[in-house]
């Protein structure tokens, strides 16, 4: 299959001619949008709307029936024998446009005469929520500083090494589907699949074990999923799509893309006392499938970051322009309520002359262990921020750097800049009442199966989708380590709606702190039926039997014992079961967490600015992340690398540029800049590790982090190098020339 796509990000489709199209080689079929409609395929579902924020949820059908909304709407599709032949058949597809005026910012896309993307959307605002906790004006009232920033949190697009797919086979027969799909979660893809299609979910099974990189965009339910199925059921045929790179710029999921204003209050001392904020984002032209929780839930509530926050308020505008859709992407909203408050802490620690490290050791919220409120009304779950702190500036020897910072800029007349963060985040997404609290279409809980074969070999069963997180790894060291087992006896199971137990997917850096749940109360039960069976075979009772190092014994008689494997072996025989016991040596366990999870850390960033070419030189990074008890040291550290190059990217290089069309400039890899190893200094990481009371292992989520941490870093670091200049403050990504030119401009524009 090969998608027709709009060139324009907005007009009404006035005719569709696939004459000449059909009638090319290898041409099997050409269907429109109108088709899958009578067929009774619906639009794709927004699968969050957030309560209390009149969301309008307008059609997304997945071929556009009248209406484009984007450059890379899909338009029309064609099925040929072959990719090529398909390819070349669309570009045959003659398609006739009544072009009409586009809006691409979210801010300008509010205003009283811009385009209209959808009939009942006023002034494309397709919600408006708002946090609020405290006595925001008294706050305001009673500070001594008050600082203000327009943050643009720029649009990023995702951009996986590799691109998505989906393979769709109907068996006409027993009318069951089969879809291989590049998602992170299958079970959700078929949940959606089965209302947006109205094949019964009992009768699809989705596949998607190696998917690549997702990064967040192969979360939603995307419109090629519905296509390759409706061809299918057509053509009677498998019907296979690959996206190509074009269109994974142009119709994978983008992230982030905000306009936040704000104002921060604090006192002399440098106690903050409150932040207020107005926030644009922008949505793209429909609604993706968890597009309203990212800017609201995952980004508004996060507004206290690690401190002490008295009072807050926020107003967020959930925009329609004619973009391609945004939904979550690495960090997904806590990134930009990092950004935004980590920049309001510099403000105001300049305003003041207080250093940036102290500003924010004065406002931490001091350790807990047992669940801590903050103003937007989240519970945190336990931190001790401080000794993060603490490790990082010793690590990169502060007060040595501060001095060597002021002595080379006078002496050498050297530019080097600092930044100091210290956050926390959401994450371990998280009880299930929240989830459908706050609107989330779905469960937050997760399952395991943990099976015995009779040679003791071992299948975990999950319903989380790891892609490239390695939990393949971490989940086997688990059961290995809880079950005394050699680690290549484990072979974890995922990605599979028909093998694999009910899920709701990897992102939100759930896997680890849900699914480990589950996973230690299969081996749990486990480990019971093995002390009952153990016992009727030692001739025991069960109180005296004990487990360890994968050996039932009887207590004080080491000799007088099974390993685990031959109790694997008499369960699946079961000649010989205790009175009661079943067969089989598997246990299946759910696990809905009692709160979400909260990783922190203090990241600190060195960079030198070149003054007279703008060039910045990142020289060094160093993090302290907690994630509490590590699994696999190796792996978190790999996590929280990606994480920070992807963060410093945002910082620094990456950026989604439209032109006023709406056609996206930076369509392609010769545009847009993703980052290389050879940007970076090799950073230097250290830990502290602060147990989490919501999960049996104590484990937080890590796959975010660096993200999350790195973005405000880089760029605090830059303009703390650019406040001698007078600059403060370079639009992201900071350019080279962006740099360059605010320079100049603090100079009088010479
Ligand atoms: N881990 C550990 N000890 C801990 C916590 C985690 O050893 N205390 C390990 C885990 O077992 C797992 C890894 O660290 O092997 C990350 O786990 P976790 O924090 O649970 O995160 P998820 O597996 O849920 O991953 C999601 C997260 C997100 S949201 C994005 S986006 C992202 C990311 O992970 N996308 C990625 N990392 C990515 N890495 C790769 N290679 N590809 C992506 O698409």
């Amino acid at each position: 299959m090969a998608v027709v796509r709009s060139p324009f990000a907005h007009a009404r489709i006035t005719s569709i001619d696939s004459t000449e199209a059909a009638g090319m080689p290898g041409v099997i079929g050409v269907y429109t949008g109108q088709q899958m409609r009578d067929a009774g395929f619906g639009g794709i579902p927004c699968a969050w709307v957030v309560p209390d924020s009149d969301t309008k949820t307008p059609d997304h059908p997945p071929i556009a029936v009248d209406t484009v909304r984007y450059v890379g709407d899909a338009v029309a599709m064609v099925v040929a024998k072959t990719e090529t032949q398909a390819r070349d058949a669309a570009y045959a597809v003659d398609v006739d446009y009544d072009v009409l005026d586009a809006v691409i910012d979210g801010h300008a896309a509010t205003m009283d005469g811009e385009p209209q993307l959808h009939d009942d959307v006023e002034n494309n605002v397709c919600f408006h929520w708002i946090v609020a906790g405290g006595d925001i004006d008294a706050a305001f009232a009673a500070a001594d500083v008050v600082v203000t920033d327009t943050i643009i949190n720029q649009r990023l697009i995702p951009t996986a090494m590799e691109t998505r797919a989906a393979l769709a086979r109907w068996d006409v027969a027993m009318e069951e589907l089969t879809l291989w799909v590049t998602s992170q979660n299958p079970h959700i893809v078929r949940f959606l699949l089965s209302l947006d299609t109205g094949i019964p979910e009992h009768k699809i099974r989705v596949i998607a074990p190696d998917v690549g990189g997702g990064f967040g965009s192969k979360l939603p339910h995307y419109p090629e999923d519905s296509m390759v199925i409706f061809a299918s059921q057509q053509t009677g045929l498998p019907v296979k799509w690959n996206e190509s790179r074009t269109e994974n710029f142009q119709a994978t999921s983008h992230g982030r893309d905000h306009r936040q204003e704000v104002e921060m209050a604090a006192t002399s001392e440098g106690k903050i006392l409150g932040l207020r904020a107005k926030v644009w984002a922008n949505l793209g032209a429909y609604l993706s499938t968890a597009s309203t929780g990212v800017p609201t839930i995952l980004h508004g509530l996060m507004l206290s970051g690690a401190y002490t926050l008295p009072a807050v308020h926020e107003d967020v505008y959930g925009v329609f322009t004619n973009t391609t859709p945004v939904d979550a992407y690495r960090g997904a909203g806590r990134p930009e309520a990092t950004l935004m408050v980590e920049r309001m802490m510099d403000l105001v620690a300049h305003e003041i002359g207080m250093d940036p490290a102290e500003i924010r050791r004065k406002n931490l919220i001091p350790p807990f262990t047992e669940g801590h409120e903050v103003i937007t009304g989240l519970v945190y779950d336990s931190g001790n921020y401080e000794p993060a702190l603490d490790q990082a500036l010793e690590m990169i020897d502060y007060p040595a750097l501060r001095k060597q910072q002021q002595a080379q800029l006078r002496e050498q007349g050297r530019y080097i800049g600092i930044g100091v963060v210290t956050y926390t985040e959401i994450c371990g997404l998280g009880p299930s009442e929240v989830a459908g609290a706050v609107g989330f279409g779905g469960g937050l809980w997760e399952s395991a199966i943990v099976r015995f074969h009779p040679s003791g070999k071992v299948n975990v069963m999950v319903g989380v989708n790891p892609h490239g997180q390695g939990e393949e790894t971490t989940f086997a060291q688990i059961v290995a380590d809880q079950l005394g087992l050699p680690v290549g006896d484990v072979v974890i199971v995922y990605g599979d709606t028909d093998r694999t137990p009910m899920g709701w997917g990897t992102y939100g850096s759930r896997t680890t702190p849900v699914a480990s749940g589950a996973i230690m109360g299969a081996i749990t039960k486990i480990k019971d039926k093995g002390v009952k069976i153990a016992a009727h075979l030692l001739e025991a009772s069960t109180e005296d039997i004990e487990f360890a190092d994968g050996k039932f014994s009887v207590k004080g008689s080491r000799d007088q014992s099974m390993t685990i494997q031959d109790i694997a072996l008499a369960a699946n025989t079961a000649w010989d079961m205790p009175e009661g016991v079943e067969p089989g040596l598997e246990a299946s366990a759910f696990f809905n967490p009692s709160n979400f999870v909260y990783p922190f850390g203090t990241h600190i960033a060195v960079v030198e600015v070149d003054p007279e070419t703008g060039e910045i030189e990142l020289q060094r990074y160093a993090a302290v992340d907690d994630c509490g008890p590590i699994i696999n040291p190796m792996i978190v550290e790999g996590q929280i690398h990606g994480g920070i190059v992807q963060g410093v990217a945002q910082a620094l290089w990456e950026g989604a540029a439209y032109d006023e069309d709406g056609n996206l400039v930076t369509g392609s890899l010769m545009d847009y800049a993703i980052p290389k190893a050879d940007f970076f200094p090799p950073f230097e990481l250290g830990k502290t590790e602060t147990p989490t009371p919501v999960n049996p292992l104590g484990v937080k989520g890590v796959g975010e982090t660096g993200t999350i941490g790195s973005t405000p870093t880089v760029y605090n670091a830059v303009i703390d190098a650019l406040l001698p200049l007078g600059v403060k403050k370079v639009d992201m990504p900071m350019t080279p020339e962006r740099v360059w030119r605010a320079i100049r401009d603090a100079e009088g524009g010479h």
